[in-house]
Formats: C-alpha cells, sequence, structure tokens
C-alpha cells in the first residue's frame, strides 16, 4: 500500500524505518478508539453475510458516537453504500474494505502537491485556541527537524500574553536544540516577529516557527492580533508566512473543531495538526476535523513527551482504527 515517505514543505523524507515507526506511534494513540466504537465497527462488518439496511443505521449510529460528525457520517455511510451496490458486494467484510478507502478518501482530498521550491527561511505560523497544545507541537516539529533531519530552526515567542509562555517555549527549545528569539511578557508581538525574521535571514535558518497566544478572553482580539501578526510577516518577508498551522485538540470533540473554525475566517490557515490524539477514544474527530476545516492534516501529536510526533498517513490512520 502507498505510504507517504515525502512530507510536504519542510517534512524531510522519511526512511521506510521512520514510518513505520510512527505509525506504531499513531497506532498506540489510537488504542482506546480501537478498544472502543471503531473495535466494534470492525466487528460488525467481520462477518460473511449480506450487509442490511439495520446495519447501516447502525454503523452511522457509531460514527457519530465516534466523534465523526452527523454530517460526515452520513456523508460516509452514503458513499460506501454506492460503492458496495456499485460492485453487487454481498459480504460485510468486503463492504469494511469499502468503508475504509471511502475514510482514507476523506483525508486525500484534502492533500495538495508540495511545493516546487522551499523558500529560506521557511516560515511556519502556530495558531490555535487556548491549551490545544500549540507550544507543544512546535517543540516536536523543532525537534523532529532539527535532530532528525539536521534543518537549521529558529523559534519565535510570538505569545507575549499569557504568562511564563516565553519561559515555556525557551524551555522547549532548549530541549530541542534550537535558538528562540522573545522579548517578555507583554511585548509587541510584531516586534518579536521583526526581531525573529531579521535574526532567521542573518543566521540564514532553514525554519522559523513562530508561537502565538491561544486567549479567547473579551479583551483580547486574538483574531485581530494574528491577522495583525500576519501581515507584518508578510511585510517583513513577501510569501511568509508560507504555512498557517492550526492546532486542534482531539480530545475537545465536536465543540473543538467548531471552534477551530474561527480561525479559518480570519484567513490564512494553510494546514492542520490534531494534537492529544492518545487522550480521546475518538480518533474519528480526525474525519470531522478534515471534512470541516477543509485543510490537508499534517501532523499528530501522540503523547506528551517531545518525540511523540507523527506525520499523518490517512492510510495507516485508518487501518490503525481496524486494526
Ligand atoms: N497527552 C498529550 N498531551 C499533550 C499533547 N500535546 C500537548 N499536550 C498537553 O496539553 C497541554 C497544553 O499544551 P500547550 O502546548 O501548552 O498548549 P498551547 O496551545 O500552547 O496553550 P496556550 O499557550 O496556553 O494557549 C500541556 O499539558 C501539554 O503537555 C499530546 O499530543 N498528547
Ligand atoms: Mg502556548
Amino acid at each position: 500500500m502507498f505510504r507517504r515517505l515525502f512530507g510536504l514543505g519542510q517534512d524531510a523524507p522519511r526512511t521506510e524505518e521512520e514510518a513505520k515507526q510512527e505509525e506504531q506511534q499513531v497506532s498506540q494513540s489510537l488504542e482506546k478508539s480501537r478498544q472502543g466504537i471503531f473495535g466494534r465497527i470492525s466487528q460488525m462488518f467481520a462477518t460473511d453475510d449480506p450487509v442490511t439496511e439495520e446495519l447501516w443505521d447502525e454503523l452511522e449510529e457509531s460514527l457519530i458516537q465516534g466523534d465523526v460528525g452527523l454530517e460526515t457520517s452520513t456523508y460516509l455511510v452514503n458513499r460506501t453504500k454506492d460503492r458496495v451496490n456499485r460492485h453487487g458486494t454481498k459480504k460485510a467484510r468486503e463492504a469494511r474494505e469499502m468503508l475504509k478507502a471511502e475514510m482514507v478518501r476523506v483525508f486525500q482530498d484534502q492533500v495538495k502537491p508540495p511545493p516546487a521550491t522551499t523558500p529560506q527561511p521557511y516560515v511556519i505560523l502556530v495558531v490555535g485556541v487556548n491549551g490545544a497544545g500549540k507550544t507543544t507541537l512546535i517543540a516536536k516539529l523543532a525537534n523532529r527537524m532539527n535532530r532528525r533531519f539536521g534543518k537549521k530552526v529558529m523559534l519565535a515567542a510570538g505569545d507575549t500574553f499569557r504568562a511564563a509562555a516565553t519561559e515555556q517555549l525557551e524551555t522547549w527549545a532548549e530541549r530541542a536544540g534550537v535558538p528562540c528569539v522573545s522579548l517578555g511578557q507583554g511585548a509587541d508581538s510584531a516586534a518579536v516577529v521583526f526581531k525573529a525574521i531579521d535574526a532567521a535571514l542573518e543566521q540564514q535558518v532553514d525554519v522559523l516557527i513562530i508561537d502565538t497566544a491561544g486567549r479567547l478572553q473579551a479583551k483580547f482580539n486574538l483574531m485581530q492580533e494574528l491577522d495583525k501578526v500576519r501581515n507584518i510577516i508578510a511585510r517583513k518577508l513577501p510569501g511568509a508566512p508560507h504555512e498557517v498551522l492550526l492546532v486542534i485538540d482531539a480530545t475537545t470533540g465536536q465543540n473543538g473543531v467548531l471552534q477551530a473554525k474561527a480561525f479559518l475566517k480570519s484567513g490564512g490557515v494553510t494546514d492542520v495538526a490534531v494534537s492529544k490524539l492518545d487522550g480521546t477514544a475518538k480518533g474519528g474527530i480526525a474525519f470531522a476535523i478534515a471534512q470541516d476545516i477543509e485543510r490537508p492534516i499534517r501532523y499528530v501529536g501522540t503523547g506528551e513527551k517531545i518525540e511523540d510526533l507523527a506525520l499523518f498517513d490517512a492510510q495507516a490512520f485508518v487501518d490503525a482504527l481496524f486494526a
């Protein structure tokens, strides 16, 4: 089966072994989902019996329970049903394979071709609601790109709002072995970005990753602030940010997807990372994310440690849900 060895943008190519290891991480983090709803779906379709209308109903209900979302669940059931009818498939076991293929398609519909050239520095702006896992993901990305693929990475502490946010990022930067540009709490985040881009150009950094605040308090207009930061980046470095990565916490379910959608309105989101996959029994949320956010899922967070990051691979993800 096709396995994506080459990632997009700044993902360095994975070796076959690295790909396998990351698949294992994803599979482990889906253990709860497998023991729950998805294991049950797999069981439902594990027979040689013909597929009945009741089975389709039961499937739809289970998908919704698994956080796939109402719309996406209906879509998946209808598409699978069509495929089954087209092929004249009789056995439930065969229908299961068709369901899996349709599930993979939900993700692959969002995949885009990698850019022909990679700008330097390649600037990634990381956004998301409060506590989504932005800072942790940045640390994981920096670690992956620096330690595993030898990229020159720099971080920018653009969250100047929350107390200790700068220190948190600096600590992670140290662990990942990369420099971090900061001006401390209360500073203008635009000033941090300005300084960081200057430093990245001067030091010929490959990848600059910018952290942002995730507060949604009344007095603090997060979206306005993000727009401002994005504009500053673009003015300072035409074409940047090359990637606006939206982090979504898998454990927050449909509500989390709804909140994340607010970031699409202010525009600019190009990619998605799903964090805390290990913390939910409803891994089906990834389908709702792909369908509702309409951006490719690039990474998944599989734990709290700096190594707990995997490239998202649609086929491996679906296989792991049904394993
Ligand atoms: N289990 C698990 N925990 C995670 C993962 N990613 C992040 N976390 C935890 O989620 C919490 C919040 O993570 P942060 O990275 O600080 O989130 P943030 O979006 O930067 O938060 P704010 O800056 O406060 O908006 C921390 O306790 C992390 O350890 C993951 O993939 N798995
Ligand atoms: Mg943070």
